[in-house]
């Protein structure tokens, strides 16, 4: 088999990835490891900056989240059950939409399978091979047989446990990493939200954060310390503490229920250097994670490809390497930064018990700044509604 990209991972990254070279008339064929029922049935992120809503529709897939997504012209931040209104559209004329990422990866799969581009399912053991030269290749196996696939480049969109950032020599990456001694517990309810707008809350219980799926759907989330196990959390156990941080009048308005998915997620933030080695070019999770409390994990991931796609389109229409050298460089530019305000939304609602009393003092004093300081409010949803791709 031959194709001019061969796409690593059909998450938000690889599909959307692959709608935007079918666009640009560029063969590509992804490789995914699980089953497309397995992808969809990750709960995973639930917001989207603007852009990327921007992105699926001028892909043609954004019927649905148009029709089906909640615009969202802030959130509320509570500290200590204090609140203090974020307004985007006041501050910076952005809004953002709510919509799980399961949708945004739905709509990819359906659209990608209507145009007939193939993504081969459940590809065990993919390898890559001839990544530091112009002819890569990569190999597969289905089905009892091994598979090669010959291409110009190869986009490694499978995740922070992936293959291809793994397929990069040692010597060739400089890694960051920060580790966050805790996680999120988040549990999923057929009830509706507990206020119009997003909720992310300081107690010094730990954290919470209150977001939805739908007007009937609600996500929910507390800190627990790191290596909890789900199983200690009864579902009543996690509404009291739930109720216990966040603000009294929404403590009061919660509608809980049985939960349909509960799990808990580690927080990290990590990014490897370059996002390029020789034919193979990271994006998304396989090139950085952020902890979610900033809503940029999904969000970066499309930014990622935004620039890797119109780089290849480039190469392939005007024979221009141009985009394709300096992909690395401008992505990390903007990589960095919505590493840093994700940090820095981390830093400000959980507790860190390790930074003692004067600590929290400063947590208090940053959560005061930003309510006394538009400059503060303003750079907030700067941020949160997404950066420019510049
Ligand atoms: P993904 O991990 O989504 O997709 C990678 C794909 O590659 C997967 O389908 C995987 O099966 C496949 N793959 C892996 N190894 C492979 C191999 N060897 N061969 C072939 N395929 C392979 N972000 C937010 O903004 N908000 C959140 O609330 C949030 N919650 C999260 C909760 C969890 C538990 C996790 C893990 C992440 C969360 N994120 C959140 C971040 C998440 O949304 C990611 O940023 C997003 O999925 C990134 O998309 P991709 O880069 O496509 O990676
Ligand atoms: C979610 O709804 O899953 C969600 C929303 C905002 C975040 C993180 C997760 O910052």
């Amino acid at each position: 088999m031959r194709t001019q990209v061969a796409i690593i991972g059909a998450g938000p990254a690889g599909l959307m990835l692959g709608r935007l070279l079918q666009q640009a008339g560029i063969d590509n064929v992804i490789l995914e490891r699980k089953s497309a029922d397995y992808v969809l049935s990750r709960i995973r992120a639930g917001v989207l900056e603007q852009g990327t809503a921007d992105l699926l529709h001028k892909v043609g897939v954004g019927e649905r989240v148009q029709a089906e997504g909640l615009p969202h012209d802030g959130i509320e931040m509570c500290f200590d059950g204090d609140l203090q209104r974020i307004d985007f559209t006041a501050r910076v004329g952005r809004h953002v939409t709510v919509y799980g990422q399961t949708e945004v990866t739905r709509d990819l799969m359906d659209a990608r399978q209507a145009s007939g581009v193939e993504t081969v399912y459940e590809a065990d053991d993919v390898a890559l091979h001839d990544i530091d030269s112009d002819h890569p290749h990569v190999t597969w196996r289905k089905d009892g047989v091994t598979q090669t696939l010959d291409c110009d480049f190869i986009a490694g969109c499978d995740g922070f446990h992936g293959v291809s950032r793994a397929s990069v020599p040692e010597r060739a990456l400089a890694l960051f990493d920060r580790h966050y001694p805790f996680g999120w517990l988040g549990i999923l309810v057929e009830k509706p939200p507990v206020s119009e707008e997003l909720i992310y809350a300081h107690h010094e219980r730990g954290f919470a954060l209150c977001s939805m799926r739908s007007l009937t759907r609600s996500r929910y989330y507390v800190q627990v310390p790191e290596g909890e196990k789900v199983e200690n959390w009864s579902d009543d156990r996690f509404w009291d503490e739930l109720r216990a941080r966040i603000n009294p009048e929404a403590a009061e308005r919660l509608q809980t229920g049985p939960s349909i998915e509960k799990s808990i997620a580690p927080l990290r933030s990590f990014v490897a250097e370059p996002l390029r080695f020789g034919s193979l070019f990271l994006a998304g999770d396989a090139a950085h994670i952020v902890p979610p409390t900033g809503a940029k994990g999904l969000n970066l991931a499309i930014s990622d490809v935004a620039m890797l796609g119109a780089a290849l389109a480039e190469f392939y229409g005007e024979r221009s390497k141009a985009g394709l050298d300096t992909y690395s460089k401008r992505a990390l530019a903007r990589i960095w930064k919505a590493e840093r305000f994700s940090w820095w939304m981390t830093s400000l609602l959980h507790t860190f018990p390790e930074t003692g009393a004067f600590g929290r003092r400063i947590q208090r004093a940053d959560f005061d700044y930003l309510c006394g300081s538009v400059a503060a409010q303003t750079s907030l949803a700067e941020n949160y509604t997404g950066l420019s791709l510049d």
